[in-house]
C-alpha cells in the first residue's frame, strides 16, 4: 500500500513539474517526466539556451599593431571645441590609458572606459582599425548588436562577420555618411526591408551622419527591427519567426556567428571636412560593445557553459560536440539532424537513437530506414548514404576504400579509388586504397608507368630509350617512340643503311632479313661502295 501511495504521489508531483516547466518559455526545456500506464517516463522537447550578454566571453583583438593610443603619450582634442587639447593618452599611466579591454568591462561607479586610437595625424593616409571579436562557438544573435562611440560615431565602416571561426569573412553590414560615395551602393533602413528580402546586406546612413558626439552615441546592427518583420513589434508572435526559421532558407544562418569585425575606416569629422591644421581631433574611441545571443546548440541544449576555456552546449538528446551537431557514440541509429521549432509550440526534439530502438539494425548514421526481408529473415539497412553498402552500412560502395583512420560513422568513412581510367584495369582498388594496373602502367592509381614503358593515353612499351633500346648510328629517341635517324639510315633503330638500286637492301626491313643477309648486305656496302652501288 505504502508503494503505491508513494507512486500515486510521485506521479502527481511529476505531473505538476510537467506543468510548470512548460509554462515557463518556449523551448527552454529539453525533458521532462511524464506519468503514463506504464510509470514515469521521459518527454523530450526540442530546447535551446537562454540568450545572454556575450562580451563576457568575447576575444577582442585590434589590428594595426600600435593602433591603440598612449605608446607614446599624446595629446587630444574635441570635434566640439577643437581649442581645448588638454586630454591625454597614456598607456604607461592606468588612468589615462585606454587598453582594448575597456570595450567589454563593466562600467562599475558610473564612470565611461573606453578604448581609444591614435589621432589622424598622418592624414591623408587613412585611419583604418579593425577590431576582431572572437568566442569559439556558434552564437546566434537575438537582440541588437550595439557599439558605443565616444566623441563621434565613425563616418564609413563595415561590420563583417564569420561563421567558421574566423575562415571566411562575409560583410554584415556597411556604414557610411554616404553611402553611395563610400561604398557605391543605395542607402537603406532596415525599416525598408520585408519578408522577403529581411537578411540582405544594406548599406545605412542611420549611424554615421554627425549628430553632435554626445547625442548619438550607439551604433546597431538591427536584429530586433528585423525579428518584427515576423514576430510583430513587441516579439508577440515569436511562433511565427520559429516557423520562418525552420522554412526560410539562409534566416537562421543570418543571425549565426563565431566572430565579428570592425573595420574602421574613417573616424567622426563633426559634420564638415577634414581640418588639416587640426588633426588630433580625429580618432575612434569605444566604449562599450553589447553582443546579445545564445549559443547555437542545434536546438538539442537547453543550457551552455564555459569548458576548456571555451563555450560549449551542454547537449541532450544523446547529441554530443560543441554544438551538439552530432550523435553520441552509440545512439548512430539514424544520421543526426537538428531539432526543430515545429510544430509549435514544443518543436521536434529530433532525438538520436540507440541501435537497440530500431531492431537492433545499427546503420552508422549512414541511413535513417531499416528494411526486414521476410524471405531470409533480416533487418537490413535501406539507402545507405556516404558511399557506403551492406547490411549494416558497414562496407564501402565499390569505387570506395575505408578510411582506418575514420570511425565507421564518419561521413567520410569511403575514400574515392580514384583509379586512373587509362592506366587501371578497373575502378576497383583495394582495402589501402590501390588499384589494379594494367600491363605496363604502375602507382597507386595506376597514373605511372613501368621502366621500359611510357604514357601516350596509357602506358606503351617504348620503342627506344636511353638505356637498352637505343637508337643507333646517330638517330635520336624521340619521346619515346621512334628513332628519328640521320638521313642514310632506316629502321626501328635506324640499324639499317640505306642502300639505293639493290633490292633486298633498300625498302626492306630490317626485321625481314635474316641476320646474315644483313650482314652480307652490310658487308659488301662496306667493301664495294667506291665500286659500285650494293
Ligand atoms: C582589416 O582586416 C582586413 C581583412 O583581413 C584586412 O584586409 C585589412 O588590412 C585589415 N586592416 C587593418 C588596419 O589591419
Ligand atoms: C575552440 O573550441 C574547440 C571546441 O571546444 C576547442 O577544441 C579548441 O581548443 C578551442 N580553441 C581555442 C583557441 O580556444
Ligand atoms: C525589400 O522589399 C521591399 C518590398 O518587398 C522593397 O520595398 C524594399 O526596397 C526592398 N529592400 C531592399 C533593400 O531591396
Ligand atoms: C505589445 O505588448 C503589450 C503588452 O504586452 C500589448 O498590450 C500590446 O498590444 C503589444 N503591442 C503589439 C503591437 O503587439
Ligand atoms: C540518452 O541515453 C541515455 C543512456 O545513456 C538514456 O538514459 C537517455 O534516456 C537517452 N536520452 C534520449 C533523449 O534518448
Ligand atoms: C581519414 O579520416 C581521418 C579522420 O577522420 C581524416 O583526418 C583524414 O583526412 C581522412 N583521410 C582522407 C584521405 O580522407
Ligand atoms: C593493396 O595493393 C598494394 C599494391 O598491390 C599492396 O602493396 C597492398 O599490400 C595491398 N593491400 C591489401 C590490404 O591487400
Ligand atoms: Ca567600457
Amino acid at each position: 500500500m505504502g508503494v503505491v501511495s508513494t507512486s500515486a504521489m510521485l506521479s502527481y508531483a511529476l505531473l505538476l513539474l510537467h506543468f510548470v516547466t512548460l509554462t515557463i518559455g518556449q523551448y527552454d526545456i529539453c525533458k521532462s517526466l511524464v506519468s503514463t500506464d506504464d510509470g514515469p517516463t521521459w518527454e523530450y522537447y526540442a530546447c535551446q539556451p537562454k540568450p545572454i550578454a556575450m562580451k563576457q566571453f568575447m576575444q577582442i583583438r585590434v589590428d594595426p599593431p600600435g593602433i591603440t593610443c598612449g605608446n607614446p603619450p599624446e595629446r587630444f582634442c574635441t570635434l566640439e571645441n577643437p581649442y581645448m587639447c588638454s586630454d591625454e593618452c597614456d598607456a604607461s599611466n592606468p588612468d589615462l590609458a585606454h587598453p582594448p579591454q575597456l570595450m567589454q568591462d563593466r562600467e562599475r561607479s558610473g564612470l565611461i572606459t573606453y578604448w581609444q586610437t591614435v589621432t589622424w595625424s598622418r592624414f591623408p593616409e587613412p585611419l583604418l582599425a579593425n577590431i576582431s571579436l572572437a568566442w569559439n562557438k556558434s552564437l546566434e544573435l537575438t537582440e541588437d548588436i550595439q557599439v558605443t562611440f565616444e566623441y563621434g560615431r565613425p563616418t564609413i565602416m563595415v561590420l563583417e562577420k564569420s561563421l567558421d571561426k574566423g575562415r571566411t569573412w562575409h560583410p554584415y553590414q556597411f556604414y557610411a555618411d554616404d553611402c553611395m560615395d563610400a561604398f557605391d551602393m543605395p542607402p537603406k533602413r532596415v525599416q525598408d526591408l520585408s519578408a522577403s528580402n529581411v537578411t540582405r546586406v544594406i548599406c545605412t546612413e542611420q549611424y554615421s551622419r554627425w549628430v553632435g558626439s554626445k547625442n548619438e552615441k550607439v551604433l546597431r546592427f538591427e536584429v530586433t527591427a528585423r525579428f518584427a518583420v515576423f514576430a510583430g513589434l513587441n516579439r508577440s508572435n515569436m511562433d511565427s519567426l520559429y516557423t520562418r526559421m525552420e522554412s526560410m532558407k539562409g534566416l537562421r544562418d543570418f543571425f549565426t556567428f563565431t566572430n565579428l569585425r570592425l573595420r574602421l575606416l574613417r573616424p567622426a569629422l563633426g559634420g564638415t571636412y577634414v581640418q588639416r591644421e587640426n588633426l588630433l581631433k580625429y580618432f575612434y574611441a569605444i566604449s562599450n560593445i553589447e553582443v546579445t545571443a545564445r549559443c547555437k546548440c542545434n536546438l538539442h541544449a537547453g543550457q551552455c557553459t564555459v569548458r576548456d576555456g571555451s563555450l560549449q552546449c551542454d547537449c541532450e538528446h544523446n547529441t554530443t560536440g560543441q554544438d551538439c551537431s552530432r550523435c553520441e557514440k552509440g545512439f548512430k541509429a539514424k544520421s543526426w539532424k537538428p531539432g526543430s521549432y515545429l510544430p509549435t509550440p514544443n518543436g521536434s526534439p529530433n532525438t538520436c537513437e540507440s541501435a537497440g530502438t530500431l531492431g537492433n539494425c545499427e546503420c552508422y548514421g549512414h541511413s535513417n530506414r531499416c528494411s526486414y526481408i521476410d524471405f531470409i529473415n533480416i533487418v537490413t539497412c535501406v539507402s545507405c548514404k556516404h558511399n557506403t553498402r551492406g547490411q549494416n552500412c558497414q562496407y564501402c560502395r565499390l569505387g570506395y576504400f575505408r578510411n582506418i583512420s575514420a570511425e565507421l560513422d564518419d561521413e567520410n568513412v569511403c575514400i574515392e579509388c580514384n583509379c586512373n581510367q587509362l592506366g587501371a584495369l578497373h575502378a576497383r582498388c583495394n582495402e589501402t586504397g590501390f588499384c589494379q594496373c594494367k600491363e605496363g602502367s604502375s602507382g597507386q592509381k595506376c597514373e605511372d608507368c613501368q621502366s621500359g614503358y611510357s604514357w601516350r593515353q596509357g602506358c606503351y612499351p617504348n620503342v627506344c630509350d636511353d638505356e637498352l633500346l637505343l637508337c643507333q648510328n646517330g638517330g635520336t629517341c624521340f619521346q619515346n617512340q621512334k628513332c628519328l635517324c640521320l638521313p642514310e639510315y632506316s629502321g626501328v633503330l635506324c640499324e639499317q643503311l640505306l642502300c639505293e638500286g639493290e633490292k633486298g637492301c633498300s625498302g626492306a626491313s630490317v626485321a625481314y632479313l635474316s641476320l646474315a643477309a644483313m650482314l652480307s648486305c652490310l658487308l659488301s656496302n662496306t667493301l664495294f661502295r667506291v665500286v659500285t652501288a650494293c
